[in-house]
């Protein structure tokens, strides 16, 4: 039994962060915190999406930063490259090379009907086609590496979809081309709120600073966006998104990062105000985001980051080409 489970293979997993800036909490506690738990189970992929972040008008020299940026952040919040592979997308071209088999095999109709695309298009004809492309590009990557599980979080459940949507409907026309891939999507923390309004998800792009605690924000920033969240008047401290939904999204936030049970933080500040747990709720924020911020400093810099990301590139492009190569030969592309 024990030589059984030693000889299984250990589950592919994969998943990418837009070098967009501002990794914040949500970000964290939704995706990212699972990139470091996987490691031990799973062989690993992390990737920076920077050809995603190209999709909305942006700033080259914005952008070349921001990937160092969520490189650096990757391994001060633990992943760890002797496990896992991190890696820039756009140094492995085979995602577009499949990006573009696959946008052949996606209609325009179910790429115009999702969700992002809609929300950042905002019905504008003059909108770049790589805007619709998106999840076709993230579907090649997750594609690209038989990827069995991808740790995200929760608003890209839709992408997810389509990404099994194009798989299934390429094996069914060329059985065996592609694994289909599972979601894997936190229960608590899976979606943080905008501290200023708990009805939006908390947002890299929202004009206020104080809708997100930013994972490099320093303690005097952290305090001013827990002290200044939204909550409501009733004075009492409970889990009721519908009714509360700005208390909830603290005790959610709260209880990621001390570990404590929502019913648990509910019991001890019952009859409490909520000044005190806001106060708590700084204090266990700042503590939980202080390691990570020593050791972003340490290694944004450093060459020792350079040396990670060109192991990582040239590993993952070992895998990318071979299964590429293989989804090639099912098109009947190239000749040989
Ligand atoms: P934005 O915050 O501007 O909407 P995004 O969703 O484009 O950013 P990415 O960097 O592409 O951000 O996302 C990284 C990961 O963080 C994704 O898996 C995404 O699902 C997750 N994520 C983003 N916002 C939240 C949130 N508020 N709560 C939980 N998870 C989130
Ligand atoms: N769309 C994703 C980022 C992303 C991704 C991926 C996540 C691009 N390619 C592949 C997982 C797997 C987002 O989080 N906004």
């Amino acid at each position: 039994m024990t030589d059984q489970i030693k000889q299984e293979k250990r589950p592919r997993v994969f998943s990418g962060v837009q070098p967009t800036g501002n990794i914040h909490i949500g970000n964290y506690l939704g995706a990212l915190v699972q990139f470091v738990e996987l490691q031990n189970t799973s062989d690993c992929i992390y990737c920076i999406v920077d050809e995603h972040a190209i999709t909305v008008p942006n700033d080259p020299k914005e952008l070349r930063d921001h990937i160092r940026d969520v490189a650096a952040l990757y391994l001060a919040i633990g992943v760890d490259p002797e496990k896992s592979i991190v890696f820039v997308q756009s140094e492995v071209p085979a995602h577009a090379e499949l990006g573009w088999i696959l946008s052949c095999n996606a209609y325009t109709g179910e790429l115009s009907r999702m969700t992002q695309f809609k929300a950042k298009s905002h019905g504008d004809e003059s909108v770049g086609a790589g805007l619709l492309m998106y999840p076709v590009l993230m579907a090649s990557d997750i594609l690209l590496y038989d990827t069995d599980v991808v740790p995200v979080g929760n608003d890209q459940k839709q992408h997810i979809e389509l990404t099994r949507d194009l798989a299934i409907r390429v094996n069914s026309r060329f059985p065996g081309t592609f694994v289909v891939p599972d979601g894997r999507f936190v229960k608590s923390g899976a979606r943080v709120m905008a501290l200023d309004d708990p009805t939006a998800k908390m947002s890299k792009s929202a004009p206020n600073p104080r809708s997100r605690i930013s994972l490099l924000d320093d303690p005097s920033k952290i305090k001013k966006a827990i002290m200044s969240a939204t909550t409501d008047s009733e004075g009492s401290i409970r889990f009721d998104v519908e009714n509360k939904p700005g208390v909830s999204n603290l005790l959610s936030i709260y209880s990621a990062f001390s570990g404590k049970t929502v019913p648990e933080l509910e019991k001890a500040y019952e009859g409490s105000g909520y000044g005190a747990f806001k106060k708590d709720l700084v204090e266990v924020t700042v503590d939980a985001l202080a390691p990570i911020r020593t050791r972003y400093e340490e290694i944004r810099g450093s060459a020792e980051l350079d040396r990670i990301l060109d192991d990582g590139a040239a590993r993952a492009n070992a895998i990318a080409e071979r299964v590429l190569r293989r989804v090639q030969k099912k098109f009947g592309l190239g000749r040989k």
